[in-house]
């Protein structure tokens, strides 16, 4: 039986994971689920927001569910997401979005942007000095490859018909140009029928809210994955429709590309489509793809069929979405 670890963490974190578990064990009985605290719950009891046994415990599961973290200010904290993705080498960041009920104004997206989670401008490191701080922002050799290799893999096995690069090399010329030569060496020599196509990032957010149909996989450094795949989510209705996997060679954590939403924390109203979305990526990777097929289908049922959560000016609130999703998962026909 495969070992999932559990992390709530904090705002609306709890509630959203608690829909998504109570969801994948409504699509399979094949998994333990073992809870761990992170954020302000670890703080509290040991005074660290990403305890050594916590990570430790990641390390020894299958695989993280992960709900949201609220970041706190002062030059002391050590933001526990950037800290388990360099820990367990979560080097890639898949962050898949698609349009599951219709949003005015705004064309269907499928699209799946792929973002380099390990380096980038989010090394953390930044020097003071009297005149200001400087931000190094460092991309390797080894970081691009991988990130592009994972993104050509992953195009390939699930029939992606292209990627884009997005990048911002007319002005980072050595550090983004670096990105996109390895992007164009690794299409010609392993792109196998894949369209190759390259973008300006600021080009591309406009275009994502314009034409998203222009995109398909893109391929991107850290800072602008993190943007993109907001504007991908706003077109598709909001942050509530936007799962994400941090995967790495051993390690993989799944969880909402939302953070924790402290303002609508405890009401109840919360959109648990991302992290219940986050669960079936989690299955997938584990090899559960039965599974996960399930749950896609039971949340586009929900949505196809004309419910609407309170997010998107409907009535479900976490509840009633989570009794319609089990109910829907339990109409599903196996493959
Ligand atoms: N699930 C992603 C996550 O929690 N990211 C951390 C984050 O963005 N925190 C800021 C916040 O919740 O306001």
């Amino acid at each position: 039986m495969k070992r999932i670890c559990v992390l709530p963490g904090d705002g609306i974190g709890p509630e959203v994971v608690e829909c998504a578990v109570s969801i994948v064990k409504g699509a399979t009985d094949d998994l333990e689920f073992v809870p761990a605290d992170i954020g302000q719950a670890a703080y509290e009891k040991v005074g660290s927001y990403l305890p050594a046994e916590t990570l430790q415990l990641m390390r020894s599961c299958d695989s993280s569910l992960f709900g949201a973290i609220t970041s706190v200010e002062g030059p002391e904290y050590d933001p526990p997401v950037l800290r388990f993705r360099k820990e367990l080498d979560l080097y890639a960041n898949l962050r898949p979005v698609r349009t599951l009920v219709q949003v005015p104004n705004r064309a269907p997206i499928d699209v799946v942007i792929v973002r380099e989670n390990s380096e980038g401008m989010y090394t953390q490191n930044e020097v003071y000095d009297d005149g200001g701080v400087t931000t190094l922002r460092r991309v390797t050799k080894k970081g691009s490859e991988r990130i592009v290799d994972f993104a050509i893999q992953y195009a390939l096995a699930n029939g992606r018909r292209g990627i884009t690069c997005v990048h911002k090399a007319n002005v980072l010329r050595a550090s983004d140009g670096l990105f996109v030569n390895i992007f164009r060496e690794q299409m010609r020599t392993r792109g196998k029928g894949l369209q190759a196509s390259e973008q300006l990032v600021d080009s591309a957010a406009m275009k994502l809210l314009t034409d998203p149909s222009a995109f398909d996989v893109i391929v991107t450094l850290n800072l602008y994955g993190d943007i993109l795949s907001d504007v991908a989510a706003g077109v598709a209705g909001g942050l509530g429709f936007a799962p994400s996997g941090n995967i790495g060679p051993k390690h993989s954590v799944f969880e909402p590309a939302h953070g924790s939403a402290p303002d609508i924390a405890g009401k109840g109203v919360a959109n648990p489509t991302a992290a219940v979305l986050a669960g079936a990526m989690m299955l997938n990777h584990i090899g559960l793809p039965e599974s996960a097929w399930r749950i896609e289908r039971a949340v586009s049922d929900f949505y196809s069929s004309g419910h609407l959560t309170t997010d998107m000016g409907g009535r479900h609130g976490s509840k009633s979405y989570t009794e319609h999703i089990l109910r829907n998962l339990a109409a599903q026909p196996h493959r």
